[in-house]
């Protein structure tokens, strides 16, 4: 039987790098966004390319409702079991000093990083134990690790992460389900557009002369996780490129002696 791999935000980045991956693996895929048109585009092409089974799930993590609507429609003669579950929706919004902080920033950060991830997790979990084997898979990051400046709120959220992913590894050990949190440093994605708001030009500078992690990089990883044998768990991997030491120091490549 094809194994079923559950991805929160699979409408870009890493989310949509691990879905293309696990298709072209063989898995069934559960994909998760709000961008109902991208979900659709991916579906399409998944379907064409890798013969891939697909749901979409078009909801935002951060509402309880749509979170409990949209899980409870999976439908389950297509995935009779949801053998990963990989957290890995999320963002951040602003880059500043908490006294200078939107508050408008500070909720959708936690809502999404912390509150979604519970939310999805929480209302997947009683299928989860009742199956007695399954693999959850957090997607923190460096920022979960050490803060850098500025970072403040969005560095809280991954800390979070990082707790709550040692958390369900205590809580989930009697059910055989393996907990991973998996940390990355900096990869180009949309995230740091998201980040400054639209602002391609601030977020290129992120990445220049850099060499970042690409989203590929962090679905291979996954996948490595995903298929070691059924008594090894990678509770918790932290990755960079090649010029980053962690969340607050890096080099730049023009520096590589
Ligand atoms: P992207 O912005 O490319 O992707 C983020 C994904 O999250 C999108 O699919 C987006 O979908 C989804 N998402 C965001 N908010 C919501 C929401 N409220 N409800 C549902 N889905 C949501 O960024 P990345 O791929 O880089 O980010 C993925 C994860 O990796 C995040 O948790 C991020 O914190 C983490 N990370 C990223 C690093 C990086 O440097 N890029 C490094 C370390 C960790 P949509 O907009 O369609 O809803
Ligand atoms: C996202 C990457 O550089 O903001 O977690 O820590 S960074």
């Amino acid at each position: 039987m094809k194994k079923s791999i559950l991805i929160t935000g699979a409408t870009s980045g890493i989310g949509k790098s691990t879905a293309y991956l696990f298709a072209s693996k063989g898995y069934n895929l559960l994909l998760t966004g709000r961008r109902e048109e991208r979900l659709q585009e991916i579906k399409t092409e998944l379907e064409k390319e890798y013969n891939s089974t697909v749901q979409t799930l078009c909801f935002d993590i951060r509402n309880q409702d749509e979170v409990k609507e949209n899980l409870a429609s999976i439908d389950h003669e297509l995935f009779p079991t949801i053998d990963i579950l990989l957290n890995n929706a999320g963002l951040a919004s602003g880059l500043n000093t908490i006294d200078n902080g939107e508050f408008s920033d500070w909720d959708v950060m936690i809502d999404t990083n912390v509150k979604g991830l519970l939310y999805v997790t929480r209302t997947l979990l009683p299928k989860l134990k009742e199956q007695k084997t399954a693999h959850i898979i957090n997607i923190g990051s460096t920022a979960g690790k050490n803060v850098y400046q500025n970072g403040n709120i969005y560095c809280a959220t991954k800390h979070a992460v990082d707790a709550l992913s040692q958390s369900m590894r205590i809580e989930l050990l009697p059910f055989g389900i393996k907990v991973t949190a998996i940390n990355p440093g900096a990869c180009e994605t949309e995230f740091s557009v998201v980040r400054f708001k639209g602002d391609k030009e601030r977020a290129d500078k992120v990445y220049k002369d850099f060499d970042p992690l690409t989203p590929e990089d962090i679905a291979d990883t996954i996948y490595y996780c995903a298929t070691l044998p059924k008594h090894v768990c990678i509770n918790d991997l932290t990755l960079t490129c090649l010029t980053q030491a962690n969340a607050n120091y890096n080099i730049k490549k023009s520096e590589l002696k």
